[in-house]
């Protein structure tokens, strides 16, 4: 007989991804009762979905990985410098076996809405299989990433081939050869498909909008040697990234990038661009913060883009221009500049002659009709809030979630917002989140939260929230951070700008993960500022009925 109604929990988690599990383990080992919903069959989250070709993680994997337990740390053998999704997805499933956190997780549930009533203190939570659950707590680990956007283009109804979402890819093998096939989107998942699917198709297109930076990912195997060496000092790893600006272990360069000679400067971009990744951007301080210093850096990806691609017209499209490098989400690459050498791929510019519909035969432009036999959406997520607001989230009075962040999430230190009690959002909005290695971000918010819910119990509370005035001071301490930075200077999810009609806003706390970690501490230190923490917990706790 199935369970349809579960009572009296401490907390429900949605979402069985990095963050989830994390609450879960963390929850649970602080004598909480807690179950954990989630939509799909399994856990991982986004690696659960973004199954692309080429798809893989872009912060080093020793890094993108759980940094609580000593033991699993020690026993996961990472393979590359960079996971491949199916490598990151069984360490998530790795992970949940060694905890035996699968117990406490309910697979194939969606939650559709969630109700704040103010006389029990709970959260009824409803699912679309019509189970019920109540909790004290409601903590929302849906991820910013996890909302696929589909672009709005006439016609997709009437394709005779095949399309498909780079965030909705089937477990299933797909096979590109002999295919004619489309990709629309050169964001970093559009960006790691584009070498690989080159490789099998028979021809491929490139639909971009915007030409965004890329840097090589300088892909390489982890040696025995090399393994071992890591787990002998993982401990001073881990505190360099929790240290570090971004929780991806790179402190950045002291000095300025104009302040070095052009020659020197060369050899320091150099270095970095050949081995860092996304450490490139702090391979100088202010190159997300000085214009000049960022025109420095730009400059120097174009000419290497210059050097990689040899037909004229494509390399000026793929070059980047009149928005700061960094300021959109750059990618971390392998192969995709010269992936246009081949004879089989091309690049369409759409921004020069947009898509104007999809036929029965391919995708027309403004300048011509493409034929196809398969059409690729690489065109990303409903970023940071999209997950949040798909369910129906109602505090107070009757007030959604949706209704009070219409102007933009509105929350306390990304955590919490105010006529929501006893709700708390992970790795979100307000948050180093996506500015940020999510993994540091994770661990940062699952503690938090599991000590104020101790804290909490051990002084009889019975209700926290974020007192709207503090709220206000952090949205606008959010915005004033990044005033500092030259993200605001491209169209970007940053600002919520990849759907149309969305709050312009920025969204991510850009005072990178130490900064924030001590903000956390300092509210701690000083009995939860900033929270409202109300009424005696005065009644014995419920049991955990099943029925
Ligand atoms: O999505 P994106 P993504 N017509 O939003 C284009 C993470 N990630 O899935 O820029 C034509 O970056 C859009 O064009 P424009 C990572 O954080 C991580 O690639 O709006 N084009 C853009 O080129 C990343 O940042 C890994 O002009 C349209 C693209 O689609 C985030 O996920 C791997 C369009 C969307 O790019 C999202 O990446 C992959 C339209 N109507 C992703 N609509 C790792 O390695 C949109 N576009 C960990």
């Amino acid at each position: 007989m199935s369970i349809n109604k579960i009572e009296g929990l401490d907390a429900v988690i949605v979402g069985a991804g990095f963050a989830g599990l994390r609450m879960l383990y963390t929850l649970r080992k602080a004598g909480k009762s807690v179950t954990v919903i989630e939509a799909s069959d399994q856990v991982g989250g986004v690696w659960n979905y973004n199954r692309y070709p080429g798809a893989r993680c872009d912060v080093e994997s020793y890094d993108y990985s759980y940094g609580f337990s000593r033991e699993l740390e020690q026993e996961w053998r990472w393979t590359e410098r960079y996971a491949t999704q199916s490598e990151v997805l069984n360490y998530i499933r790795y992970a949940a076996m060694k905890f035996d956190l699968n117990k406490d997780i309910i697979f194939n549930t969606r939650m559709t809405d969630a109700e704040y009533n103010e006389h029990h203190a709970n959260w009824t939570i409803m699912t679309d299989t019509g189970k019920e659950i109540t909790a004290r707590f409601l903590i929302m680990a849906v991820g910013q990433l996890s909302q696929p956007k589909k672009p709005d283009i006439p016609g997709e109804e009437l394709f005779k081939g095949e399309i498909l979402h780079s965030a909705l890819w089937p477990r299933e093998h797909v096979h590109f050869e002999g295919k004619k096939v489309g990709i629309i989107g050169t964001g970093s998942s559009g960006v790691q498909m584009t070498p690989v699917i080159a490789k099998h198709a028979d021809h491929l297109k490139v639909f971009q909008r915007t030409a965004n930076f890329s840097i090589p990912a300088c892909h390489a195997y982890i040696s025995d040697e090399e393994d071992a060496e890591i787990k002998e000092h993982y401990q001073e790893r881990r505190e360099q990234c929790r240290n570090s600006p971004t929780g991806l272990g790179f402190m950045p360069n002291k000095t300025s990038a104009l302040d070095d000679p052009p020659e020197k400067r060369e050899e320091v971009f150099e270095a970095a661009y050949n081995r860092l990744g996304f450490g490139f951007a702090l391979a100088y301080y202010d190159i997300l913060l000085n214009q000049e210093a960022n025109d420095l850096a730009a400059d120097f990806l174009r000419r290497k883009i210059a050097e990689k691609v040899e037909d004229p017209e494509t390399r000026e499209k793929l070059t980047p221009r009149g928005f700061p490098f960094g300021a959109m989400r750059p990618s971390v690459d392998d192969g995709y500049y010269e992936a246009f050498n081949r004879d089989n791929v091309e690049l369409v510019d759409v921004k020069e002659h947009p898509i104007q519909e999809i036929t029965e035969t391919g995708i027309s432009t403004t300048a011509e009709h493409h034929p196809l036999d398969m059409i690729i959406y690489a065109t990303g997520f409903d970023v940071f809030t999209g997950s949040l607001l798909a369910p129906k989230i109602v505090g107070r009075k009757g007030l959604t979630l949706k209704e009070k962040w219409k102007d933009g999430p509105v929350n306390y230190l990304g955590l919490s917002t105010a006529d929501f009690p006893n709700f708390f959002i992970m790795v979100g909005p307000g948050s180093p989140s996506l500015l940020s290695n999510v993994l540091v971000s994770t661990e940062d918010h699952a503690d938090f939260i599991s000590d104020m819910i101790t804290y909490m119990d051990e002084n009889h509370i019975r209700e926290v929230e974020a007192n709207p005035e503090e709220e206000r001071e952090w949205v606008q301490h959010v915005n004033e951070r990044s005033k500092e930075t030259l993200y605001p200077k491209a169209r970007s999810y940053y600002n919520g700008d990849e759907i149309p009609g969305k709050p312009h806003v920025f969204m991510p706390y850009s005072g990178g993960v130490r900064g924030y970690r001590r903000i956390l501490q300092k509210v701690v230190d000083a009995g939860y500022e900033g929270f409202e923490m109300k009424k005696a917990w005065n009644r014995l706790r419920d049991n955990v009925t099943r029925y």
